[in-house]
């Protein structure tokens, strides 16, 4: 909360700094003077927290107060000239602010143009992702990115631009429009750890700009990269060691913590955050619902750390958060950090990000899947996995991202499994090394100095369907389907939003296309990010098809969620099911209670009744899955990868 001293300065600053606004801004608000009281009551609001953040970041500036009234004029201006259509639909969420906890909200992820070529054929499928029940869709990085080597789109050259192979920012605010009308709400990824070396910025620092040099981490020679780097771990060693790119034509070392064509930029300087403040705010009025923060682990840097997870990170996006609550009360904030689990907790806050990533669950299902044992998801979720009110998870089996085995070492050591032996064992698992693995996936970022590696993979790939598929065997591919619905399952029960890749709904196999792609070879991601082809989906529609039995129970279980109010956002508690292959989990709220029983093993497994009849009162428990009644009178029998959500129903 903003101290004594804070209201007050923060008072005489407004007093000073909006009648200057109002002044620039006198036509709009003539013309909108209900628009200009709104605005002018969140901004009393939401200043005094904003300032005090501010003068902690940027304070000792000698120019701070011209940075601060010129980002509450370009904030004013970004809510004045908003499209009118989003002020509704910001009203509607000021007086709904939980719409995006209920359990029918369900998340897709695509890339334009692997799935549709570009945004214009993106309008033709609205219909399919609304029959899937989509009410989330976030398009992977759209904007304007160098052409060769862009890192996926996460190198942007210009925020403001569409990649003109995909689309015009007019055709993106029409898409956005259309989603909306359909209650589907657009994410879209908001890459402000770096811009691409060819972004006006970084060009006019290339070209000896000392203004634009200040944007970015720029040295003139090793000293100072070798002090950080001591502390720095290397993202993407493949690329090169270390975090720092030589640029021939300054004379100087670039930060470069990923591609080294991402240059990071520098939040220490305040014209940096303004700058950025503007593109978000301008991202905000293409009808954006959601940003994806993306890398906000590394955001701030500081001489003597690992430079991840900084307290100002966390307040540069709490700034965010403010000035998003004045001039785009709609837009919410999804966190993307591939970090330790406990730093991940606290990036998630109603004043920071209000949704994300939930990395842990999602490496930890597939390390249950491998050893067939849920024991160290089960400590992870009793331990790490509660978030504050009024926040949810968006939990997800695969992204266009690799796998990293995150989780907590001494919870590992607390069950008897050594942390790094058990990531060896688990990458030569998912890379199908490990003797009998059903896995196929391929090594990402293999790092020399300490052993680390990530894994590539699509859900179907890694889940044993490429394998069972190549050896014609119905029983291994029946086997692979159940895994990849019971893991499905999961992520649409335990609590959060769940997000479908899409491409998962009909079992997209590894795409090694990618190899001979001399812009994508040297980055293995590209396995799983496999381009939809229409005309093979429409052979797997037809009935008894593999494709068909995938898309049919992942389109079941959608349905089944958003019936069940007891999956209402988050709040799941381990449930002891005193089997090592059963992972149990209840859900209760709402006035309904589930039981949620997963087999990890391929084997048939039982629970002993007891179990069951803690959550009476009676012995009849209906499965919500199958229909199918059972009793507390008798051991639980569970088949092969089986899943239950059960619910007591006394006769
Ligand atoms: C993010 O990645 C994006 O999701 C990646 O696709 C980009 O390559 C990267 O940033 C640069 O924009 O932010 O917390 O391990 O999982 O780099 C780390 C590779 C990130 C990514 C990791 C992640």
């Amino acid at each position: 909360m903003a101290s004594d001293w804070t209201r007050h300065h923060a008072e005489k600053s407004l007093e000073r700094i909006l009648p200057r606004i109002q002044k620039d801004l006198e036509n709009e608000i003539f013309s909108a003077s209900e628009e200009w009281n709104q605005f002018e009551h969140r901004l009393r609001r939401e200043f005094p927290r904003l300032f005090q953040i501010l003068v902690e970041l940027y304070g000792g500036h000698y120019d701070f107060f011209f940075h601060l009234e010129a980002l509450l004029a370009a904030t004013a201006r970004s809510w004045m000239t908003r499209p009118e259509d989003l002020k509704a639909l910001d009203a509607e969420r000021e007086s709904r602010p939980d719409w995006f906890l209920g359990q029918e909200v369900v998340g897709g992820a695509l890339y334009v143009d692997l799935f549709s070529d570009n945004l214009a054929g993106l309008g033709d499928h609205i219909d399919y992702f609304k029959a899937m029940g989509l009410s989330y869709l976030h398009l992977m990085p759209l904007f304007a990115v160098p052409h060769d080597d862009n890192d996926g789109g996460y190198a942007v050259s210009d925020y403001r631009a569409v990649n003109p192979e995909l689309g015009t920012m007019a055709q993106l605010a029409e898409v956005a429009q259309r989603l909306r009308s359909e209650g589907i709400s657009l994410v879209l990824d908001f890459v402000f750890n770096h811009t691409s070396d060819e972004h006006a910025w970084a060009r006019a620092a290339a070209s000896g700009n000392s203004e634009y040099q200040a944007f970015y981490h720029i040295f003139p020679d090793r000293h100072m990269p070798d002090q950080y780097e001591r502390h720095l771990r290397d993202i993407f060693p493949t690329v090169r060691r270390g975090s720092f790119t030589w640029h021939e034509g300054m004379g100087q070392w670039v930060w470069t913590t990923f591609n080294s064509f991402q240059w990071d930029l520098n939040y220490g300087n305040p014209a940096v955050f303004r700058a950025m403040v503007e593109e978000m705010l301008f991202l905000a009025n293409t009808g954006v619902e959601v940003l994806r923060l993306d890398a906000v682990a590394f955001i701030w840097k500081r001489l003597g750390t690992d430079c991840e997870n900084q307290p100002e990170a966390h307040k540069i996006i709490q700034a965010f958060n403010a000035l998003a609550r004045m001039a785009a009360p709609a837009l919410l904030f999804k966190s993307e950090a591939i970090v330790h689990p406990d730093e991940v907790l606290r990036y998630i806050d109603p004043w920071e990000c209000q949704l994300s990533y939930n990395p842990m669950l999602m490496a930890l299902l597939w390390e249950a899947l491998a050893t067939r044992q849920p024991r160290l998801l089960e400590i992870a979720m009793h331990n790490r996995s509660r978030i504050p009110e009024g926040c949810t998870w968006v939990n997800y089996l695969r992204c266009h991202d690799d796998i990293g085995w995150t989780f907590d070492d001494s919870d590992a050591r607390s069950i008897g499994i050594d942390p790094g032996a058990h990531r060896h064992f688990l990458n030569e698992f998912y890379t199908g090394q490990f003797p009998g693995s059903f896995a196929t996936g391929l090594p990402f970022q293999f790092n020399p100095a300490n052993g680390d590696l990530r894994i590539s993979g699509t859900l179907a790939s890694l889940a044993g369907l490429e394998q069972a598929v190549e050896a014609e065997d119905p029983h291994l591919v029946d086997m692979a389907v159940r895994r990849i619905i019971m893991l499905r399952s999961i992520v649409m029960s335990i609590g959060g939003i769940p997000l479908i890749y899409l491409g998962e709904e009909w079992g997209l196999l590894n795409d090694y296309s990618f190899a001979t792609d001399e812009r994508k070879a040297r980055d293995s991601r590209w396995v799983h990010r496999p381009k939809t082809h229409w005309e093979e989906v429409a052979r797997w529609e037809a009935p008894g098809t593999l494709g068909r039995r995938i898309y049919d129970e992942t389109a079941q279980l959608i349905r089944l969620r958003k019936q069940l109010r007891a999956l209402y956002n988050g709040g799941m508690e381990v449930m002891s099911t005193q089997n090592p292959h059963l992972f149990g989990y209840i859900r209760q709220k709402n006035g309904q209670r589930l039981l949620i029983i997963n087999n990890f093993s391929e084997h048939p497994q039982t629970m002993a009744e007891n179990r069951l009849r803690l959550y009476g009162p009676g012995y009849r428990f209906i499965d919500h899955i199958t229909g199918e009644t059972h009793s507390a009178k008798a051991p639980l029998q569970i088949g092969p990868y089986q899943f239950l959500w059960l619910e007591n129903k006394p006769a």
